[in-house]
């Protein structure tokens, strides 16, 4: 192909779009962490495809595990969740694609450590019901709300993977 049509046709090639992108809270709970598993659960994600856009490993306070769990307050389990959450430092993570939120749920599965499918997360990684290994958005609502309670302005990037020409099917235009 001449160069100039070539340079034409990379113009014309279409582009990703945004629709459906979503970008989930993700955090590495201090079992996670502490128990060196911080890479092998990355990996997941990145090879699910899901792009990691944000991360940050921090010790979480008791006034953000109380925010970030406020729903869960009156609930038995709560003082030790939040006793667990601050205990260790965790790794936040950012992670987007398409429908990330739903995706993100699957690839950790159910809550129980004991009860969790094999090949996810939590079914291949642990046995606790509260040391669970991993927190993830349960919406995208929720995500947009969790993702302010950790990540500053500009700590969450915008960058583009060529490899997405692979991962997502851009025949109709948009990603699928
Ligand atoms: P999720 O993390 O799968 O969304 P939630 O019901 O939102 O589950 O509970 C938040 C966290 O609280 C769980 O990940 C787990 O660490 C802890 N948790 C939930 N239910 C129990 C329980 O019955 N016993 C002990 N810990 C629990
Ligand atoms: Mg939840």
């Amino acid at each position: 192909m001449p160069c100039r049509t070539r340079f034409f046709a990379i113009l014309a090639a279409p582009q990703l779009t945004e629709n459906n992108m979503e970008t989930s809270l993700i955090i590495l709970k201090p079992d996670a962490v502490q128990r060196g598993l911080m890479g092998r659960i990355i990996s997941r994600f990145e090879e699910k495809g899901l792009q990691i856009v944000g991360a940050k490993l921090t010790q979480i306070s008791p006034e953000l595990a109380a925010e970030h769990y406020k729903d869960h307050a009156a609930r038995p389990f709560y003082p030790g969740l939040v006793k667990f959450m601050t205990s260790s430092p965790v790794l936040v993570l950012a992670i987007r694609g398409n429908g990330a939120v739903a995706i993100c749920r699957n690839l950790m599965g159910a809550t129980f450590g004991s009860k969790a499918a094999g090949g996810t997360i939590r079914g291949d990684f642990g046995v606790s019901n509260s040391f669970n290994l991993i927190h993830g958005s349960d919406s995208p609502e929720a995500a947009v709300r969790e993702l302010s309670l950790f990540f500053n302005k500009g700590e969450v990037l915008d960058f583009k993977r060529p490899s997405d020409a692979w991962v997502y099917d851009m025949s109709s235009g948009t990603a699928e």
